[in-house]
């Protein structure tokens, strides 16, 4: 479908007009940036006539909304993508060249909107692109952070963290709405005043500062179908602007205090996934954007309802992991203080208005607040929250009299703090985990008293991703490739995609797809060329670990089974090897020491094994500086090999081991998240699993009895990987990597040695390091496997994914979009 709009001699005169009354330059003298910007511009005036028309429909048609609430939405790069699912990039690609730029360079220009950490906020992402394509109406609700994940630079193999400031420039597909600004309150106090009128007391918060939060918004373009979406995203700004006026009144301090609040609140995205750190500011990050995100939706209800208590039957709030929990107390806020309903009916109506996915079962990351903080930041929030806690703690009673035990583990608020995920499963109608094991441990051990007394809350819906972004846009010539072969359906629909496997036995197809996966490792290897200054060979095994850096995700093992494959190598020079290229990719949070230092353990590795010419170059190892969503498209299209090795348990889903598996590259995995279900999907035989499952690594934390130290003293390889830690093989500095050493070993420094269970499950992971190089030697059997593992992802889309969303939590109405125009 080709927009008109995109006529090509129309197009080349916008952009040419663009850059005229942007810059008052001639298109030859504009710099790569103007044109970007003109480009954007022209696209962003297609975009805003199908917004305009999608609005319309929406209008007419009335259907239920889903609000996804989030603190992240990693986006990345909008143009191409835009272009992408407007079915215009073609006709723009060749419109440019006639001008003379290269599109690829133009789509470099652009800033990555890093608005998100990791796999929470990019999973926020491909929901509202599958949003989209599906047809339902949806709103991404956050925050405009000012900046938002910090760059990584690389100096001397440590992680340097760069701010981002990815507005500097002005970023072209926002549209900033001031006219529905919202007021956000912070602090003060709530006075109690009885309504003779009603018989009911009222509840006033006064006191309190005052931001006030402007909501700017990024249009979701769907597939080829004409909608366009919205994210909004909130920025602060002082109620009054600071000047003369407050001056005089002698109000200076008030209005400076308002000015550096409002900066605060959106001034940066904060950059750990791992640790809760009770931040204050956090909290007000949390609360001004529910705050302001709710009042918008309750308004917009209200333009075209009247019966607020029916508010639930056109709006549903999804809350992302428990950063947003206080919508359920601010929607009762609303709904009591506001629209004057009774408690009962306020609460019937917000229990069916939110829904909870939990992401995580990392104890240091489960979201709890002071009390002290919360109800003296939030006075009224914490109140109602205090009502919910103490008729829910009633609740407890009845279901279960004279156990304490119960009450203890369950409480909303217990031991002086605020437990957000109690709220959240408490209030809320949905509790869903994101892959099948994930549900299942949440369901038998973390939340087990939850689910025992409320099992019909419990669901999973297991992630997925977009593969409009992460095969379409991220590896041209294979998504050419497989239109050429089954047609053009697997990109609304990627259960098509299986009809790959009448494939997986044709020679000159295997050919042609390996052929595909050779030129995508040759343009990583210019990407390594010219970032890192390492010279990879394409040639070699592409085996890639690309993830934020934790300790549950195991770089480490990967890195200790590079030192023992180098050390071997060095004893057995006569030995069969076959070429490895290990490629890392990770950010760590920055003040996550022992992450940093396994970074800094990588790039040590790099520096001895890479210049070892006694290895003949037969490993290279590369840790690509700036992990992003912009050159993980490229990444995920080189891989070879996906390493997956969480400790099994410990990763929720991963979304990246879907786009390896799409991108043909087989999982090197443990039995974890959502790698179950790839195994079951692509098969044993092709996917190489290794390591405990999570049932033993439960069985061991539960009831102890694992013993690394036992490992260390009878297994002389280990033994000799982990003395080289510390014997100065990759550092002149001894105790540079000591930390690492002891958290491996019960030394006095360490309370829980290998806590992750590395030395574990080292031996089974190098012998499926081993199974990974014998089936690779065997090309056509390698070619299958990889190909097979395409052929098999189609259930790992996001569509699917927001398919169950919408069955079975939101029940959205479908709706189409017509152009007008
Ligand atoms: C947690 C915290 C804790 C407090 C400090 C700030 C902060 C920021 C983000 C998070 C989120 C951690 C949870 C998370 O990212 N989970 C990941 O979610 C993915 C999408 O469901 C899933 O694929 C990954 O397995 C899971 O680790």
């Amino acid at each position: 479908m080709i927009d008109k709009q995109f006529d090509k001699e129309t197009f080349k005169k916008s952009v040419k007009d663009n850059v005229k009354f942007l810059y008052r330059r001639k298109l030859e003298e504009a710099t790569q940036e103007q044109l970007f910007q003109a480009v954007s511009y022209t696209v962003k005036d297609v975009i805003i006539d199908n917004w305009l028309d999608t609005q319309n429909a929406y209008e007419a048609q009335d259907p239920k909304i889903v609000y996804y609430m989030s603190m992240e939405f990693l986006m990345g790069r909008a143009l191409g993508n835009n272009l992408l699912n407007l079915g215009a990039y073609g006709e723009v690609k060749e419109a440019l060249e006639e001008l003379g730029i290269d599109i690829n360079a133009l789509e470099d220009q652009e800033p990555d909107p890093a608005l998100g950490n990791g796999g929470l906020g990019r999973l926020a992402a491909c929901f509202l692109d599958s949003l989209a394509t599906l047809g339902y109406s949806a709103y991404g609700c956050g925050i405009r952070y000012r900046y938002g994940m910090f760059k990584q630079e690389i100096r001397d193999g440590y992680q340097v963290e760069v701010p981002d400031a990815w507005l500097e420039e002005g970023y072209p597909f926002e549209l900033r709405r001031p006219e529905y600004a919202k007021e956000v309150h912070f602090g003060g106090y709530v006075r109690v005043e009885y309504d003779q009128a009603t018989g009911q007391n009222k509840f006033i918060h006064e006191g309190y500062q005052a931001v006030k939060a402007i909501p700017y918004d990024m249009p979701i373009v769907g597939y080829e179908n004409n909608v366009v979406n919205t994210l909004r995203i909130w920025d602060a700004a002082a109620i009054e602007e600071f000047g003369f006026d407050s001056f005089d009144k002698g109000d200076y301090k008030k209005a400076v205090e308002q000015e550096n609040l409002a900066k605060d609140i959106v001034n940066v995205l904060y950059p750990n996934d791992n640790k809760m750190s009770g931040k204050e500011l956090r909290l007000k990050q949390q609360y001004f954007f529910v705050s302001a995100s709710i009042q918008a939706a309750i308004e917009k209800y209200k333009k075209t309802h009247d019966d607020i208590k029916k508010l639930h039957e056109k709006v549903v709030f999804q809350m992302n992991d428990t950063h947003p929990t206080m919508a359920v107390a601010e929607l009762m806020r609303i709904l009591m203080d506001q629209e004057g309903l009774g408690w009962d009916d306020a609460w019937a109506v917000t229990t069916k208005c939110v829904a909870y996915t939990n992401h995580t079962i990392m104890a240091e990351a489960l979201e709890k607040w002071p009390i002290e903080l919360f109800s003296r930041l939030l006075p009224r929030v914490y109140q109602i929250i205090e009502e919910i806690n103490r008729r829910f703690i009633i609740e407890v009673q009845n279901r279960y009299p004279g156990n304490y035990e119960k009450i203890k583990k369950m409480a909303i608020i217990y031991d002086g703090q605020v437990k957000m995920a109690h709220l959240a499963i408490v209030a809320g109608f949905s509790v869903n985990g994101v892959a099948r094991l994930h549900t299942e441990i949440l369901k038998n051990q973390e939340l087990k008293d939850f689910y025992e007394m409320m099992p019909e809350k419990f669901n999973n819906k297991t992630n997925g991703i977009t593969q409009r972004r992460f095969l379409l846009h991220g590896n041209q010539n294979l998504a050419a490739w497989i239109t050429d072969h089954i047609g053009p359906d697997w990109i609304t629909d990627l259960s098509q995609i299986s009809k790959l496997k009448v494939y997986a036995d044709d020679e000159k197809a295997l050919q042609e797809f390996m052929n595909i996966k050779f030129q995508n490792k040759q343009r990583l290897a210019k990407y390594i060329l010219e970032h890192n200054g390492v010279e990879v060979d394409p040639h070699s095994i592409f085996d890639v670990q690309v993830k934020r850096l934790h300790e549950y995700k195991r770089q480490l093992l990967n890195i200790l089974h590079v030192i023992y494959l180098y050390n071997q190598i060095k004893l057995h020079p006569e030995m069969e090897f076959y070429p490895r290229t290990f490629i890392f990719g990770a950010k760590a949070s920055a003040a996550y020491e022992r992450a940093k230092k396994i970074i800094k353990l990588i790039n040590c590795v790099a520096d001895v094994v890479n210049n070892d010419s006694s290895i003949n170059g037969k490993i290279k190892v590369v840790f690509i500086e700036n992990y992003r969503v912009s050159n993980a498209e490229m990444i995920f299209a080189a891989a070879d090999v996906s390493e997956q090795i969480s400790t099994a348990s410990k990763e929720a889903s991963g979304t990246g081991n879907m786009k390896f598996m799409l991108n043909g590259a087989p999982t090197l995995g443990t039995m974890d998240g959502a790698n179950v279900e790839i195994v079951e999907e692509v098969g044993q035989e092709n996917a190489f699993i290794f390591g405990m499952s999570a049932d033993q690594i439960i069985n061991y934390e539960n009831h102890g009895g694992y013993d690394p130290d036992f490992i260390y003293n009878t297994d002389a390889e280990i033994r000799q990987v982990l003395m080289q830690l510390i014997n100065g093989t990759f550092s002149s500095d001894t105790e540079l990597f000591r930390d690492i050493y002891d958290s491996l070993l019960n030394t006095k420094n360490c309370s829980r040695a290998d806590q992750y269970f590395i030395l574990g499950d080292f031996r089974s992971y190098a012998e499926a390091q081993k199974r990974v190089e014998a089936a690779y030697k065997d090309e056509k059997k390698w070619a299958k496997m990889a190909l097979l593992n395409t052929a098999c992802s189609g259930k790992f889309s996001s569509d699917r994914t927001i398919q169950e969303y919408v069955d079975d939590i939101w029940h959205l109405d479908k709706v189409t979009v017509t152009k007008s125009s």
